[in-house]
């Protein structure tokens, strides 16, 4: 059977059977345990999957949160602490199964980051390695030039953006820049991850990391100028990547993607320099073109689809934090003067320096600039250590009168949620591990609590991952492919409180609250799809708490 397009017909939204909502991957012996009610209860039980009662305790009344319209009751269990599966039960109703464990985060650890070996996108995804996942190459024919349909390009290779089969370059690299920067701070949790994917001489995550950045070469001109992205005209149909056999288009240069290239292969040359001379060579030489291109080129060059196109726009309304960021990466990995005037002069005061991306970027700049090695100006690093700290005390604030612990009001529920939810664990990680700050740990947790269960629809958004988790992403192979259990690993956009898409419409009644907006269905591709840059914070985050 070739089905081509998912079903839009109005159903029955998949619902929780839990009334209780607790992190599905489970706690840290240590670290605080709440679960979340929403109904009124005087006392809990933890008991094991024997019935045993391990744990009782009364009910916290937090009261009404707004982003869900909850009335919430907190089921402190902290002081369990012994490794095992349990269960939550209060007033009748019960949570799903969780675990308690110094490794309850590897699996979910691995799953992510595996998610980006099944979006590899040319080389076809091996029995070997994929299991029941795998298909065959795909769009490996060359691309034309939107502008020039006579000219033709090969640009094979990276990972599929998200649900669609689009190649977007701001995307790739505020992933990679994500992917990099986990892999810089907390090595040790990349050590001994096994991820079975094809072999190279680094840390798997750096293979695959390095499988998209020898596609953002390809996209890059010899004159520096870089293509903002590679795709159909059209988006196509939910077919297996291999079916789609449209003609591919390069569309035209952006000022973003510029940067954000020399950005993120400055770093990348940083990172693989210890590993693979040549890479981290072609990595800095590719940077430095891209940065001669940026010199020549001071105006804004924003991206709009061209008339005929309706794939991803990533569009821009300027490129300031994207020249920063670039050149703070170049003058971290060269030490040159000019690269450190030319970061100063694109510091302004409209953006950020905690952001971290995909659109603002202005977080990675000011990170790359606190952990580079060459000289520093003392009154820049404070600057941008303080710029993350604010940041952090000020989500903690947030989080502290949320009903679910997390530092997201209602309007921070728009498309792509758990990216907001993923990008502020960084500012918490970023906290502790760089400017020493610990209780920040807590806060990364409960983040990660939210995002696998600990939230008020009781679904974890990652897929297979969690006894209720969402499983029918917005993703063309995992629809076409036929096979009930979703490709692992892939964190859905998640809550939406504008329900950008017609199915959301129907589905959702107006008036929900933001953080309840959700449905775990194919159709919704403003609520459920998934991203290369909304699955890459969530490695940073697990690679901190590993
Ligand atoms: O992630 C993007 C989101 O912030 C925007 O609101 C949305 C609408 O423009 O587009 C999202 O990006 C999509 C991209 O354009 C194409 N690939 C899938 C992305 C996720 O939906
Ligand atoms: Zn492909």
């Amino acid at each position: 059977m070739n089905r081509k397009y998912f079903d839009t017909t109005p159903k029955t939204r998949r619902m929780s059977p839990f009334g209780i909502f607790a992190d599905q991957a489970g706690y840290y012996p240590e670290s605080v345990k709440r679960a979340f009610i929403p109904f009124e209860c005087g006392s809990f039980e933890v008991t094991d999957m024997n019935g045993a009662v391990c744990y009782s305790g009364s009910t916290v009344h937090a009261g009404m949160d707004k982003a869900s319209g909850d009335d919430v009751w907190t089921a402190d269990f902290t002081p369990l602490d012994s490794p095992g599966s349990y269960v939550i039960r209060a007033g009748g109703r019960t949570s799903a199964m969780f675990c308690i464990g110094g490794d309850v985060y590897s699996d979910v650890f691995d799953k992510v980051s595996k998610a980006y070996y099944y979006l590899r996108c040319g080389c076809g995804v091996e029995e070997r390695y994929g299991g029941v996942w795998h298909h065959g190459k795909c769009h490996t024919s060359p691309a034309r030039l939107w502008d020039d349909r006579e000219r033709e390009v090969d640009v094979s290779g990276g990972w599929h953006d998200a649900g669609d089969y689009g190649r977007y370059v701001t995307a790739g690299a505020c992933a990679c820049a994500h992917l990099l920067y986990a892999y810089r701070l907390f090595p040790g949790a990349f050590d001994g991850q096994r991820l079975n994917i094809p072999e190279e001489n680094t840390p798997d995550i750096l293979s695959e990391v390095r499988y998209e950045l020898e596609w953002l070469l390809k996209m890059q001109r010899e004159d520096g100028g870089v293509y903002h992205k590679v795709t159909t005209d059209l988006h196509a149909p939910f077919v297996m990547p291999e079916e789609d056999t449209e003609q591919l288009y390069l569309f035209p240069v952006s000022s973003m993607a510029v940067a954000d290239t020399a950005a993120v292969c400055a770093l990348g040359s940083h990172v693989y320099r210890d590993f693979d001379k040549d890479f981290s060579g072609r990595l800095l030489a590719a940077a430095k073109r891209s940065a001669v291109w940026l010199e020549e080129h001071p105006e804004f060059i924003g991206f709009h689809n061209p008339e005929g196109c309706n794939t991803g726009g990533y569009g821009e309304g300027d490129d300031h934090s994207n020249r920063f960021w670039a050149y703070a990466e170049l003058y971290a990995a060269t030490g040159e003067a000019v690269y450190h005037d030319r970061m100063e002069q694109a510091l302004r005061e409209d953006f950020p320096l905690w952001a971290l991306g995909y659109g603002e970027v202005g977080g990675l700049g000011a990170l790359s600039y606190i952990l580079c090695d060459k000289d520093r100006d003392t009154a820049l690093v404070s600057r941008f250590e303080n710029a993350f700290s604010a940041r952090g005390k000020e989500l903690c604030t947030i989080a502290d009168s949320c009903g679910y612990d997390v530092a997201m009001e209602g309007n921070d529920y728009c498309w792509g949620s758990n990216m907001g939810l993923m990008t502020r664990a960084m500012i918490f990680a970023v906290n502790d591990r760089l400017l020493g700050e610990k209780g920040f740990r807590e806060y990364a947790l409960s983040h990660i609590h939210c995002l696998l269960g600990a939230n008020p629809l009781g679904i974890s958004y990652v897929t297979g991952v969690g006894e209720f988790r969402c499983n029918y992403p917005h993703l063309r192979p995992a629809f076409a492919d036929g096979i009930e259990e979703c490709i692992p690993g892939m964190v859905a956009g998640g809550p939406n409180g504008h329900r950008s898409d017609p199915f959301a419409r129907g589905i959702i009644p107006e008036g929900t609250p933001p953080m309840k907006c959700y449905a775990d269905d194919t159709a919704s591709y403003s609520l459920n799809e998934i991203t290369i840059y909304w699955n890459s914070p969530a490695v940073f985050v697990l690679a901190y708490l590993q």
